[in-house]
């Protein structure tokens, strides 16, 4: 075995005829037509034409590749020849065949997709349906968003920071933690990197973001909640609500438009169109009430509900922002109105279908912060170790949470939030 010189079947083209190459991949498809077998074979890169002819191809060989199982691992040894019939305009006419790994005969899954299955078998085979078209590129388009994100804050002068996700207390009050034993500690994982964000805003470092995993312990089964889900985050100080939200916005238009232009695009069955910012601002007082003109009754205070997102969608029918929520539906880092002392200067990014992202303009007064911990019931002193970069002067400050998943499912339109993460977590799932 030599598969030093291996290209991939996207390098090759019918340019190549005449040249002797090394391919390796997996066994796609057998086609037997008598005198004439095609193995076909798929890489990374794409599929290639193995052609047998019965008459010119040696016996053994000819045998041996009949029988190779599907998705079997081979390398093929052979000469290029432009075929104009076959799916790439060439095809290769094996020297020698190598098995590397011989697949099992019953497959979990078809990857040529001309079987569906259960999204259900396809998460329990992973590894097998990212052997399939439409699975692999649904993960380069979530590298390239990533890669998007990264290039947008790094020319913007943001630092990219890891904070810890071993921590010792919540940051948002609505869903609940896990706990883990931390030596004789109780500890949890983190919900959001929402107090080491901040805390960073009291060391110079004004621009931060960051992108990592976040825990959520939600215990109901739905296509938008996963129990492990990747957050975008940032904080900028000296900055307010208002400067965030237009670098959400911008944002989100450049990923779109990085995006358009990605060749895979079209084998979802998807055109993207680029959403023109600056987007829609309703606040949350307009929601309600065009929620109540369309029947949809939301009492203030309460929170909106799936059905109430949806038809607010319906309503405005592209990305929009929903400011001035009421202070007690937010966490005790939300700085208040100074225009309304029970409402709040934060704000949820919403996609016709969901939520996308949440942030605000925080509280940077020590006095403050400590009082509306307190006032969620929370003990200030558990806060302590965040509460002291308080009182050592931070600055103005404000940020945002993007979900990562969410961003992706809304923007490839995609029903089911597992889809856009290898191995998700939910409440049944904890393997693969
Ligand atoms: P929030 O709790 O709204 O805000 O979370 C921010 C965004 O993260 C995504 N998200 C989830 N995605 C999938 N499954 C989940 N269980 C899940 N939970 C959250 C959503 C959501 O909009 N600290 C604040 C952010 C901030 O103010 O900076 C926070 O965590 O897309």
């Amino acid at each position: 075995m030599n598969l030093s010189n291996r290209r991939y079947t996207n390098e090759l083209s019918a340019a190549d005829d005449g040249e002797r190459v090394c391919i390796a991949g997996w066994v796609h498809e057998k086609r037997d037509l008598g005198g004439v077998f095609f193995l076909i074979v798929r890489d990374f890169g794409g599929l290639a034409q193995v052609t047998l002819h019965r008459k010119s191809t040696d016996a053994e060989l000819f045998e041996r590749a009949k029988r190779v199982p599907r998705e079997s691992v081979v390398a093929i040894y052979g000469i290029v020849k432009s075929e104009k019939k076959a799916p790439s305009g060439y095809e290769i006419l094996p020297e020698r065949m190598e098995v590397l790994s011989e697949a099992a005969p019953k497959l979990p899954l078809d990857t040529t997709d001309k079987v569906s299955a259960e999204l259900d078998t396809r998460l329990d085979a992973r590894f097998m349906d990212l052997r399939r078209e439409r699975t692999k590129h649904i993960f380069i388009i979530r590298s390239e968003v990533l890669k998007a994100i990264r290039d947008f804050f790094n020319e913007r002068g943001f630092v990219e920071i890891n904070t810890p996700k071993i921590v010792s207390a919540a940051t948002e009050g609505g869903t609940a933690l896990f706990p883990i034993s931390y030596f004789e500690r109780e500890a949890f994982l983190n919900q959001s990197p929402q107090l080491y964000k901040q805390i960073l805003m009291a060391s110079g470092f004004d621009r931060v973001y960051e992108i990592a995993p976040i825990f959520r312990a939600e215990e109901h089964d739905t296509t938008k909640h996963l129990n492990e889900a990747t957050s975008m985050d940032i904080e900028v100080a000296f900055v307010s609500d208002r400067e965030v939200m237009a670098l959400l916005e911008e944002l989100i238009a450049f990923v779109y438009k990085r995006i358009a232009t990605y060749p895979g695009l079209a084998k979802l069955g998807i055109e993207l169109e680029v959403p023109k910012v600056p987007f829609r601002r309703i606040t949350y007082d307009e929601a309600i009430e065009l929620l109540s003109d369309s029947g949809e009754q939301i009492e203030w205070g309460e929170d909106l509900s799936t059905s109430a997102e949806h038809a607010l969608g319906r309503i405005m029918g592209e990305h929009y922002f929903i400011t001035e929520w009421p202070l007690a539906l937010k966490p005790f880092y939300a700085q208040p109105s100074q225009r309304r002392s029970d409402i709040c200067n934060a704000f949820d990014l919403m996609h016709p279908r969901l939520e996308l992202a949440s942030g605000s303009q925080r509280v940077h007064s020590y006095e403050l912060l400590r009082s509306q911990i307190e006032s969620k019931g929370l003990s200030a002193d558990s806060f302590e170790f965040y509460l002291d970069a308080f009182r050592y002067g931070m600055p103005p400050h404000a940020g945002w949470g993007l979900g990562i998943e969410r961003l992706l499912m809304s923007m490839l339109g995609i029903e089911n939030i597992r889809e856009v993460v290898l191995f998700p977590r939910d409440r049944r799932r904890l393997v693969p």
